[in-house]
């Protein structure tokens, strides 16, 4: 028997999770549960990797990145957005209210606006201070999991089993102005196919967009490969790269394929998930690959 509801998300989001199982439980869709899930990390103002609260770039702006699928197979996101805090809920107008895929920046700000959301402030005085400190020296090295932590990507299954897939974020931490990571690219920081599965990925995005992390491991559980071994393959893909040194940055991915099954895996230690399944949420460590 498959198991559903379920929920699976990136990182200590124990109550994005519970948010999104409740939705569920209730009857509804997986497509709401990720944008409900997702929600509650944007207006989390102590993660920093997201929403309001977020990190900024170099130049002090805090841009976002988020995208969802649903299980028709369709797609929208919203790239370098700013003074918009649920930016999930933007990429979905996108999905469902746009001819096309993708806005970025002013134009996404500007259609977010006219569907009626707020401008608001997402630099809180707490990253600001964080941004100042990091200026004196302005030394641009991302650190696994210490600046690059927190990013959000969930995946859900509902009680007819279909599957969605919502990812948010910040970026990484004090990025160039107008850098773009995995998040908010189809492929990259998600990917569903609602016959075989879904993906998605945080960590250093640059890593997950040269190997098509998300899409790639949906496709492997496609060829018959469990969702462990398909999230220990796309890790491969990247470390097993010839004289690629992978001991200074961080990737995880989180997968669920149709039967409800889960894997996850990073390239280093303290990745960690959240998952829902039978009624319990609990947050566990991965295993990872750098022992
Ligand atoms: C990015 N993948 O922008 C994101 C960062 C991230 O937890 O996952 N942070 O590259």
């Amino acid at each position: 028997n498959p198991i559903r509801p379920l929920v699976i998300a990136t990182w200590n989001t124990s109550l994005a999770v519970e948010t999104a199982a409740k939705v569920l439980e209730k009857g509804g869709s997986a497509l709401d549960a990720v944008e409900q899930g997702c929600r509650i990390e944007e207006g989390n103002e102590k993660n920093h990797t997201v929403g309001k609260g977020g990190l900024p770039d170099r130049e002090g702006n805090v841009t976002l990145d988020a995208c969802i699928m649903d299980e028709k197979g369709n797609y929208g996101a919203v790239l370098g957005v700013k003074n918009i805090v649920h930016v999930i809920s933007v990429a979905r107008k996108v999905m469902e209210d746009t001819p096309h895929v993708m806005l970025i920046g002013e134009g996404a700000e500007q259609f977010a606006v006219s569907k009626g959301f707020k401008r608001e402030t997402l630099l809180t005085e707490a990253s600001k201070k964080a941004w100042e400190k990091w200026k004196i020296k302005s030394k641009y090295k991302p650190i696994i999991n210490i600046e690059n932590h927190d990013t959000i990507g969930m995946l859900a299954i509902d009680k007819k089993g279909n599957i969605s897939a919502a990812c948010t974020t910040s970026g990484l931490a004090y990025k160039m102005a107008g850098r773009v990571g995995d998040s908010p690219i189809i492929g990259g920081g998600l990917f569903v196919d609602n016959e075989v599965g879904g993906a998605a990925a945080t960590g250093l995005g640059e890593e997950v967009l040269k190997t098509v992390g998300s899409f790639l491991i949906v496709e492997l559980m496609r060829q018959g490969k469990s969702p462990q071994e398909a999230c220990e393959e796309a890790i491969g893909r990247i470390v097993n790269k010839p004289g690629k040194d992978y001991t200074n940055f961080q990737v995880g991915y989180i997968a669920v394929n149709k039967q409800g099954e889960t894997g996850t895996y990073s390239i280093q230690e303290w990745f960690n998930y959240n998952l829902f399944k039978e009624g319990i949420n609990t947050n566990i460590k991965s295993d990872y690959f750098n022992k």
